[in-house]
This record gives structure tokens, sequence and C-alpha cells, in this order.
């Protein structure tokens, strides 16, 4: 097996060949044409000395370029790395570090680093050079890597199989999203994200369904134009992109949309009412990680329950956990545990986490959830959410949704943070409409409305925004080291 000329024979079998199924900026792309493409990269690939089993980091744009190169590597059964172009060569070259490429395929030179190559180089192919033959390899070998996009501070590679793309489909595209050949697909998540390279990159594959690609990362007028433009019917983004659609754009852009996709971050229910004034169709909210590959619990186009996460996906199994490692009590929060088929083999280099992260086939996600009676999973924050502040532990979700419900709060997040006089406080960092001592004033006395005194902001202060990973998860670490001011 080889997950290669498999989705090949799907694009035949299904009749869509001549269908466009990449759109990068105006230029459409057919699968037959992207299966071209990719068996030239195969071949140049092969020309370069790269052979079953060896890597090849790939820091390329969302674009034909990278799904032909995806393509190209994994028909040759060598180990696609795929990451975030934009980072800075000093990021980049830790994965190079961490990862030892045979060849790395990107637009910039990264330095000192092996055989490169760009995407137009390997869609070239090699003159004269016939393509490869799929190298025969297993549902279980290792097809690719992405790297965790690190809310502690610290990136780990997990490796996913050749196996595991179609479960994305079998349990997410076809399940929970019905995804068919007249969707068209808009993933404002980067394929370097686990959530974008499944939506944009993998769905595609194995429905026959288009994807708009940018190569850069849009504005929120660029997605509405686009979604206007290709008559998008499948939106997906994380909560912070919801959240600028939200000020910037109009309903009238987003006619077509049957279903929007939220995940990376919990969606809070201020802004899901915001966005059902937006958009003609519901939000369904999904959890999922690297490590998971793709989302392991959702909401679903025939199943929705706004607040939650849904359902655990097909062939999933979620169990909540307390700190012994014990079943919490039906209704408690718990961490939580999940198992099934697309859960990563474990991190690239040993970095003493997998032990702790990988149990029996359960991952732990470090998310913490409650069991409702109908099923659905409620997110109770991130394990590391926890905040102590003056030895007491405060979960800082639960103060964050508090103060998000004030209309003229964009986003919010606390941390505890050090006072000048060495004890800890928990400090309120909002992004605002508008920001003055009012508002800051209003904020307190809303927190103070609804909250334990332990749990209320000592201060608030306004940022321009909120630091995030390249993936959109909040870096609460970042805050954390900071001093109150
Ligand atoms: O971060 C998430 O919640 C997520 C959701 C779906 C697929 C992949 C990911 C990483």
């Amino acid at each position: 097996m080889n997950v290669v000329p498999e989705v090949a024979e799907l694009a035949e079998a299904g009749g869509w060949q001549d269908r466009i199924a990449y759109l990068d900026g105006d230029r459409g792309y057919t699968h037959g044409e992207v299966h071209h493409l990719a068996g030239q990269a195969a071949a140049a690939l092969a020309a370069s000395g790269v052979r079953q089993g060896d890597r090849v980091l790939l820091a390329l744009p969302d674009g034909v370029g990278l799904v032909a190169s995806f393509l190209g590597t994994a028909r040759l059964g060598a180990v696609a790395v795929v990451v975030n172009p934009a980072l800075p060569e000093r990021d980049l070259a830790r994965f190079v570090a961490d990862s030892a490429p045979t060849v790395i395929v990107a637009d910039r030179d990264l330095g000192g680093s092996p055989l490169r190559q760009t995407a137009a180089d390997l869609m070239r192919g090699v003159p004269g050079g016939a393509v490869p033959s799929a190298v025969p390899v297993g549902a279980d070998a290792p097809l690719y890597v992405q790297y965790t996009s690190g809310t502690t501070g610290r990136p780990k590679g997990a490796v996913h199989t050749h196996g595991h793309l179609a479960a994305y489909h079998r349990c997410i595209g076809g399940p929970v999203l019905d995804i068919g050949p007249d969707d068209v697909i808009l993933s404002v998540s980067k394929m370097y994200f686990a959530y974008g390279f499944g939506n944009a990159l993998v769905f595609p594959l194995f429905t026959g369904a288009r994807a708009v690609l940018f190569t850069e990362r849009p504005s929120a007028a660029e997605v509405a134009a686009r979604v206007r433009d290709s008559r998008v019917t499948l939106l997906f983004a994380v909560p912070s992109f919801y959240a600028k659609l939200v000020s910037a754009c109009a309903p009238e852009d987003f006619a077509t949309v049957r279903a929007a996709v939220s995940a990376g971050e919990p969606l809070p229910a201020f802004l899901n009412e915001r966005l059902s004034r937006l958009l003609p169709a519901p939000v369904l909210e999904q959890i999922g990680s690297t490590e998971a590959g793709h989302a392991f619990c959702a909401n679903t186009v025939r199943a929705n329950a706004p607040g939650t996460l849904g359902w655990p996906v097909p062939e999933f199994d979620l169990r909540l956990l307390d700190s012994a490692g014990e079943a919490v009590p039906e209704g408690d929060v718990g961490e939580l545990w999940v198992r099934g088929p697309s859960i990563m083999t474990g991190y690239l280099s040993e970095h003493g986490d997998d032990g702790r992260v990988l149990s029996g086939g359960w991952l732990n996600t470090r998310d913490r959830a409650r069991r409702n009676p109908d099923g659905t999973y409620t997110h109770c924050g991130r394990a590391d959410d926890i905040e102590l502040v003056g030895g007491i532990n405060v979960a800082a979700t639960e103060v964050e949704e508090v103060i998000s419900r004030h209309p003229a709060v964009r986003e919010a997040a606390v941390a505890s943070v050090l006072r000048a006089d060495g004890s800890s406080a928990l400090q309120a960092f909002v992004v605002a409409e508008t920001a003055d001592g009012t508002l800051a004033e209003e904020l307190l006395a809303l927190a103070r409305s609804e909250l334990a005194a332990f749990k209320v902001p000592r201060s608030v202060r306004f940022v321009d925004e909120l630091p995030r990973t390249d993936t959109g998860k909040l870096r609460r670490f970042v805050l954390r080291r900071g001093v109150e001011t």
C-alpha cells in the first residue's frame, strides 16, 4: 500500500480527474494535473538521491507546489516534514536539525542546509526522466511529520502514517462534514497545521472537492471576497480569525457557506452568537491535535450542540481521567485521553515525553473536559490553563469567559504575573474595540459580579493582540512571564 496511487485511483474511479482540485491564486489545477505534477516531483526527488525512509523537509506556502511535493515524497516511501515556511530561519534550522532531511524544498535559502530545491524545480521533473513507481510501504509506514505548535514553547515532531490520511476522510470528511465533489473548501488555517492539512490538502484528494488556497496569510476582507467569488461551501478557521470576520465583514459574502468549522481553541459563546448573524450556516466546533492527526471530537452537519465539542468522531474512544489515572465520575471534569486510527506513532526525536503522552494506544491530550448526559463533551481548558495565584489554583478559562462577555472585548486572556513586591497576581490581557480606564473598571466590576473574589483579576492591561502560536493557540506562558503593569 502507498497512499499516492490509492488517491489517484479514487480520482479515476470517481471521474473527477478533470475537475479543479486546488485553486492556487487564480490558477486552477485539476486532480489529474496534480497527480501528474506529483509524479514529476517524485522523479526530481529520486534524482536528488531521496530513497524510501529518507526525510524531505517541505517549508512551502499553501499551493499546488506543496501538494505535489508532498505526494512526490510519499510516492517514494520517503517522509515529508511539513513546516511553516514563514518562521524565522533560526526556528526552521531547529526543524532541520531535528529531522535531518536529505532534501529541503523551500523557496528561500535556509542557510547551511542540505540540498535545497524549490517546488517549481520539483514540478519540472527530470529531462527525459520517467515517473518512479510508487514504493509499496504499508499503511503503518511513516508518511509525514508535523510539529506541535509549541504552546509550552517546545515544538515536537508528531509522526503520521500512510493509513492516517484515509482515516481523516473515513472518520471526519465523510461522517462529520459530508464532503463531496461539489464542495468548495476554504481553510484559513494553513497546511503546516494539522487542521489545515486535513481540511485543504487531504479532503480534496479523497472526495473530489476543490480547495481554495492562499499563499499568504489572508485578511478578513480577502477571505470574504474569496468565499463570495469562489462560492465556498465549507469554511474552516480558528476563533481568533472568526472574530476578525465578525468585525470586518457583511453577511452577503457568505451566502454559499453550508457549514463553518471552528477548532484550535474553544469558541466563546458570545462569538458564536455574533457569527450566527454573519453566516447562514451553523458553526461546528471540534477539537483535534497535531498528535491525533485531525479532529477526534466534533459537531457534525447532522448534529450540532453549540457550546460543546460535539461527540467522539467515528472509530475514536475518549476517556476522562484524574491525576491518579482513574476514570472520573460521570459529569466531573477530567483530563481527556483519546484512542483512534490516526494517533501519531510517536515523536520524531525522543523528548522523554512519549511515555507521558502515549500509553497503550491512548493519547493524553492535556485538555480538560466534561462528558454531558447527551454524550457530547464540554471543553474545560487545558491542563496547563490553571494559574497559580498566591498559592490558589484559578481556572483561567472561567475568568476569560466572563470578561469576554463585555461587548467591547474582542479577545481576553488572564495569567498569573509577578508584582513588584514579588507576590503573584492575576492580570487580564484584553484586546478591545476601544480601550480606556472606564472599560477596565467595567471589566473588573463584571468579574466581581460573577466570580469568587480570588478569581477576580487585580488589573487589566490592554494589548493590540494576544501572543499566539502560528496556528492560533494562546501562548499563555508568554503572558505568565510578565511583570504586572
Ligand atoms: O487544534 C485542533 O483543535 C485541531 C482540530 C482539528 C484538526 C486538527 C487540529 C490540530
